[in-house]
């Protein structure tokens, strides 16, 4: 059921925001690996770079009051929700200001206010509670939709299956908005998909559960918003799960602390790197006259300055204290939950 997808153009002004968007994620990106290097962030670290057009296109596609569950790679999502990037960059230090208290870390970030549910370092263990979590919205008798990224890899995971099951059974009866957007960056850790999936064409595993699902360019931001917008829509009206597959690709290592990347030539790094997201928008919007040099330097320029605000206030941030290690271990008990 995989459709070949044409895309008109996205307004000029759009294209812009979304440009400087992925600029700021790049550099906040380029930074926190700095940091990790400098031994001031902990735990694990892993890069969206490569990936920036999935999460530009699909959360321009959506509403602020829907929700979004993602896996482990997930700075993007959350600062371009409009979370403060100082208490993202505090969270990676592992400091008292960060999202969540330096409890979490890169891997677990989380904010409800923004709708963002995490974070999650088990590959496949966010799918169940996406699932659930579209099922509760459309039990509410909301319209909201639930986004759920996921890579390739957590495709081959028991709890996907389980999860697509039911979402594609109670998606029969109007009762599962989801959008499952795979990220599919042709690696698994060091294992490319071809040599981890009997299918390689990973979108149509969807049609076994149901999920209508479509394929996409996932290093262009328009259009991976012109399908992602398509598919919301429909989830939206149908109370029916959608997927895509967007075709996409990480250049940095799978974490920050994997060195050698022996499974992968260079060359091929570089072939994607011909199609990067950030350089090939830009070229878009200098031949619609939208961006010049200084122009480009000034985004550059604003976004950096961001960046190091950020870090300034992480730096300044105090950890936590002794005391904080045993709270928010375990939720609060209310009136009325026994
Ligand atoms: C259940 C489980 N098995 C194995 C791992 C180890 N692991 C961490 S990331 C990863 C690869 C996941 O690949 P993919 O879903 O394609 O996401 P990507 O890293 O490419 O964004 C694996 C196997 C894990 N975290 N959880
Ligand atoms: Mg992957």
């Amino acid at each position: 059921m995989v459709k070949k997808v044409q895309h008109p153009g996205v307004d000029t002004d759009v294209l812009l925001e979304w440009y400087r968007s992925m600029v700021f994620v790049r550099h906040f990106e380029e930074q926190a690996e700095r940091s990790f290097r400098r031994g001031k962030v902990g735990g694990y670290l892993h890069l969206y770079i490569g990936q920036e057009a999935v999460a530009v296109g699909v959360l321009g596609a959506i509403r602020d009051d829907d929700i979004i569950f993602a896996s482990y790679r997930d700075h993007a999502y959350v600062l371009l929700r409009g979370t403060d990037p100082g208490a993202v960059m505090a969270e990676l230090y592992g400091k008292s200001t960060g999202l969540c208290k330096g409890k979490g870390g890169s891997m677990h970030l989380f904010d409800v206010q923004r709708g963002f549910y995490g974070g999650y370092g088990v590959v496949g263990g966010h799918l169940p509670l996406a699932v659930g979590a579209a099922y509760a919205l459309r039990y509410d008798h909301g319209d909201r939709v639930c986004v759920c990224f996921l890579g390739d890899g957590a495709m081959n995971t028991g709890a996907f299956h389980e999860a697509l099951n039911l979402a594609g059974l109670w998606g029969h009866a109007g009762l599962c908005p989801l959008v499952l957007v795979v990220e599919n960056n042709q690696y698994g850790m060091g294992t490319s998909v071809p040599r981890s999936s009997a299918v390689p064409a990973l979108a149509s595993r969807f049609d076994a559960y149901d999920i209508p699902n479509e394929v996409c360019d996932g290093m262009d931001p328009q259009a991976v918003y012109d399908v992602v917008r398509r598919g919301v829509d429909e989830a939206r009206r149908t109370g029916r799960p959608w997927a895509v597959e967007t075709l996409t690709y990480r250049y940095a290592a799978h974490g920050a602390a994997d060195l050698l990347q022996p499974y992968r030539a260079k060359s091929e790094v570089q072939e994607w790197r011909q199609r990067d997201p950030i350089a090939q928008t830009e070229q878009r919007l200098r031949h619609a006259g939208a961006l010049d040099d200084a122009k480009v330097e000034a985004i550059a320029a604003e976004a950096e300055r961001r960046v190091q605000e950020a870090v300034t206030f992480a730096e300044a941030s105090p950890d936590p204290a002794p005391e904080e290690l045993y709270t928010d271990v375990y939720g609060e008990a209310r009136d009325g939950d026994r």
